[in-house]
């Protein structure tokens, strides 16, 4: 009975064990899993946007062969969690559609633009910390494919995440006008990285029943936090001033406190009026239609395969 299955369910749950793509689990669980995982998928997609803009301009070779690399590593993500999706009974091409329809969200931080070169080091820096601190505590999510895939996934966040700050290192012992520049990127990056782990607890409607659920490990709050405390001292290292002028230790807490993010601008831009959202979403329609001859071709040649094989 549905009761029973339940039971069960909770059961893994309890154990923090996994669930799998066959074991039963509640239509709420797996809706909560769909949308999660494809505004993941979606994140890593339209998240190669800002960066690429800046492959054709890269400064050397070397530089453009990292870029290159790395914008590739964020096409295989998205690939990796379309396919984890595909295991809970939805469809990559449908999640695409929602994509373009503006049906599924998917992460603030990509609907700001990239105005410097610094700011492939910045998103590395500031970005790709922010990521790993969101999804190393979903490498343990309840849910077995999506749990696996995160593991990947945080390897190579950790990899793009040195490249950003070597690249910073570099231009931080180069020119004055160089170090100006990520400078300049820090203070128009660093909110809106706050801003990635979602809204404050007391906003947030999700998190309670992920945390039952043990999709989420940790708050929102816990995991902006645990972002600020380790990016601070990566700052004072680089010379650059976060732009928080209530950023400071306190020593009772163990903590740094720092200021509010302005979530009137996060709400904004999560509900499509950032400064980059039509031109993100136009961009991943043009690609989308742009690519129709490629899933032609592909569907005539697995049509032509099965008629070899059948006929
Ligand atoms: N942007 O109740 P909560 C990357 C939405 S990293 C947009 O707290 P939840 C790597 C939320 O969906 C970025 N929407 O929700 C990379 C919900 O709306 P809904 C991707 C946001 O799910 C680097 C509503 O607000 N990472 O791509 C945001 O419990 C460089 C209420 O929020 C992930 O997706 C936001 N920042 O917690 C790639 C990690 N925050 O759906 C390229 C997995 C919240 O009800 C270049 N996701 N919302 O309409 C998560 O951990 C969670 O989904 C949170 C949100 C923490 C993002």
């Amino acid at each position: 009975t549905e009761q029973e299955l339940s039971a069960v369910f909770e059961q893994t749950i309890a154990a923090d064990q996994r669930i799998e793509p066959r074991d039963w689990m509640p239509e709420a669980y797996r809706r909560t899993l769909i949308r999660q995982i494809a505004q993941h998928a979606h994140s890593e997609i339209i998240g190669m946007q800002p960066e690429g803009n800046w492959i054709l301009r890269a400064p050397s070779l070397r530089r453009k062969a990292i870029l290159l690399a790395k914008v590739q590593d964020e096409a295989g993500h998205g690939m990796y969690l379309y396919a984890a999706a595909e295991t809970l009974g939805v469809d990559r091409a449908e999640l695409t559609e929602k994509l373009i329809a503006n049906k599924q969200k998917y992460s603030s931080i990509f609907n700001y633009p990239t105005l410097s070169y610094a700011d492939v080091g910045v998103i590395g820096w500031l970005v790709d910390g922010a990521a790993i601190c969101n999804q190393v505590p979903l490498c343990r999510c309840s849910y077995g494919p999506y749990a696996r895939a995160m593991i990947r996934i945080c390897k190579e966040e950790s990899f793009h995440q040195r490249q950003g700050y070597e690249l910073l290192l570099a231009m931080v012992n180069g020119t004055e006008a160089q170090r100006e520049m990520v400078q300049e990127s820090t203070n128009r990056f660093w909110w809106p990285s706050l801003m990635m782990f979602g809204p404050p607890d007391g906003d947030s409607p999700n998190t309670r029943q992920s945390m039952a659920w043990r999709i989420k490990r940790h708050t929102n709050d816990e995991l902006r936090q645990r972002f600020v405390d380790m990016t601070v001292p990566q700052s004072e290292a680089l010379g650059v001033t976060l732009p928080d002028p209530d950023l400071r230790w306190n020593e009772e807490r163990g903590h740094y406190d720092f200021g509010e993010p302005d979530w009137d601008e996060f709400k904004a831009v999560i509900s499509g009026s950032g400064p980059c959202n039509a031109q993100r979403l136009a961009h991943r329609r043009r690609a989308h239609e742009n690519g129709a001859w490629v899933r032609e071709a592909a569907r005539a040649y697995a049509e032509k395969q099965t008629a070899k094989r059948t006929g």
